[in-house]
């Protein structure tokens, strides 16, 4: 058994009852064994692979709070501290029904590479709780948040941990969240990105992980001898990253056909308006159906995913494996030749093998999450400085330096793919480009 091999069947052993983490943690070490095996005595001498796997720390605790009518409502509360190697534990906090340990392991697990890829000094990490935001007042999200920083500030803090939205976490929540912590610390620092521009946010980070992406897409296209112009593209989400992903990506010329919620997807022959679907979803919290009422040649397909529509390039916005296997042979017979991820790890492990079998014979594109959807924790780092520095800097700065990571980390993530595989394998690319800088601090600050 190689090294890999072995430390993934200890950790499968270990966390059986974790299969988002699990699958996380086996896509990156099976891609990164040529860079292992380059260094493996040494690695192995201080059980590299065997630190890297199991997160630093994990916090979780119980979020008590009183909902409307009175009642005292009870969620799980969790922060994955998964590796502070080069720089403080960054990340997101997700608000969904849906989160476990399992599914913020994967996350914070992902985001040490990610983190890494930006070339900026952020280690990784994941929070969040199982509160369902949806349907619940201003009130109710206030208590909640509020709940939930009276146990985790004890846990982060500016040079410490910085957590930012996710999936059910915005710009509101992270002022309750800002609020609560500043109340109870004393402290005005910048604990937490995403916050208003009124109280230390930065301009672009609402538009930066839905511009970053367009941006990457576009350099990988360019890559290829294509251009964004003219193309059509079918986007999933329609929260914050899918959003700005259609501004920009209309911006540049291409045509976004689609966009999708929880309820369905809108097919709009036209290009989506992104003010129509800012206007649901960022002032009415509603569902995507209301898209018709305001476009009336717009089709809404309930229950449905938007993966059957014809289109050249897919930018899927909303949550892990969202694409399966069927998802993807079905884009690429429709002529889908490009794939870059918004959401994390949206596509399956079928899914990818399909990208992988396309690229081989017709050169399809697919840049994985961790490099495509890097432009806000990337801007959330800049947050950070401005927030050191006690400056704002333009839209314009901060968006072309949005822009210059963006495509900083397409030449990183390529030149490591022509190293260690072919040259526009981007999964073994952005993978090992991502681990050698966080192995590299890993070795030299020793055994902790
Ligand atoms: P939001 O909460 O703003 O939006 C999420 C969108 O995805 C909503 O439209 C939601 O539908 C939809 N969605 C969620 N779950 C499902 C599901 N099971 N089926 C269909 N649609 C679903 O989150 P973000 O836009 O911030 O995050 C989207 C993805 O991007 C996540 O994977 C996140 O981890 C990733 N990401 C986010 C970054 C950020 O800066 N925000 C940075 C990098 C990655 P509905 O409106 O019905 O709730
Ligand atoms: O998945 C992600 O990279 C995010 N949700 C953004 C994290 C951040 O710290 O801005």
């Amino acid at each position: 058994m190689s090294y890999v091999e072995e430390v993934y069947a200890n950790l499968q052993e270990k966390h059986v009852n974790e299969p988002e983490f699990l699958e996380a943690a086996k896509r990156v070490l099976d891609t990164i064994a040529p860079a292992v095996a380059e260094n493996e005595e040494k690695y192995r001498s201080v059980s590299l692979l065997e630190r890297l796997v199991e997160p630093e720390r994990i916090v979780t605790f119980r979020v008590p709070w009183v909902d409307d009518a009175g009642k005292t409502q009870v969620n799980l509360g969790y922060r994955v501290q998964f590796n502070s190697a080069i720089g403080p534990y960054k990340g997101g906090l997700r608000f969904d029904k849906t989160v476990n340990q399992s599914v913020l392991k994967f996350l914070g697990f992902e985001q040490i590479f990610k983190n890494s890829l930006t070339g900026l000094p952020i280690g990784g990490g994941k929070g969040g709780s199982d509160f369902n935001p949806k349907g619940r007042s201003d009130a109710e999200v206030m208590r909640f948040c509020q709940s939930f920083m009276t146990e985790l500030y004890k846990y982060i803090g500016a040079n410490e941990d910085v957590p930012a939205g996710d999936m059910g976490v915005g710009g509101r929540e992270i002022g309750y969240l800002y609020g609560q912590y500043k109340r109870i610390t004393n402290l005005y620092e910048g604990v937490l990105t995403g916050k208003g521009l009124s109280f230390g946010g930065s301009l672009a980070r609402p538009e930066a992980t839905g511009y970053g992406l367009v941006y990457i897409t576009d350099e990988m296209v360019k890559g290829a001898g294509k251009e964004l112009k003219d193309k059509v593209i079918v986007v999933s989400g329609s929260g914050n990253v899918a959003q700005y992903a259609i501004q920009k990506a209309e911006q540049l010329g291409a045509k976004v056909v689609t966009c999708s919620d929880r309820n369905g997807y809108i097919y709009d022959p036209d290009g989506i308006k992104f003010d129509v679907v800012c206007e649901i979803k960022q002032q009415h919290r509603a569902s995507l159906a209301e898209y018709v009422e305001k476009v009336p040649t717009a089709q809404f397909f309930p229950g449905e995913q938007p993966w059957g529509v014809k289109c050249d390039i897919a930018l899927p916005c909303a949550t892990q494996n969202e694409i399966n296997g069927a998802a993807a042979k079905k884009l690429i017979n429709n002529g889908c030749w490009c794939v870059a991820e918004g959401a994390n790890m949206p596509s399956d492990a079928d899914a990818i093998d399909a990208y992988e079998e396309a690229r081989k014979a017709n050169g399809f594109l697919y840049m994985p999450g961790k490099a495509a959807n890097a432009g806000g924790v990337a801007t959330s780092a800049l947050e950070m400085s401005q927030n050191s520095e006690r400056l704002s800097w333009t839209f314009e700065e901060v968006d072309s330096k949005l822009q210059g990571i963006m495509a900083g980390i397409y030449a990183k993530v390529a030149e490591a793919a022509g190293r260690y595989s072919d040259k526009d394998d981007f999964v073994t690319g952005a993978n090992i480009a991502g681990f050698l800088k966080v192995a590299d601090a890993m070795v030299a600050q020793g055994n902790v």
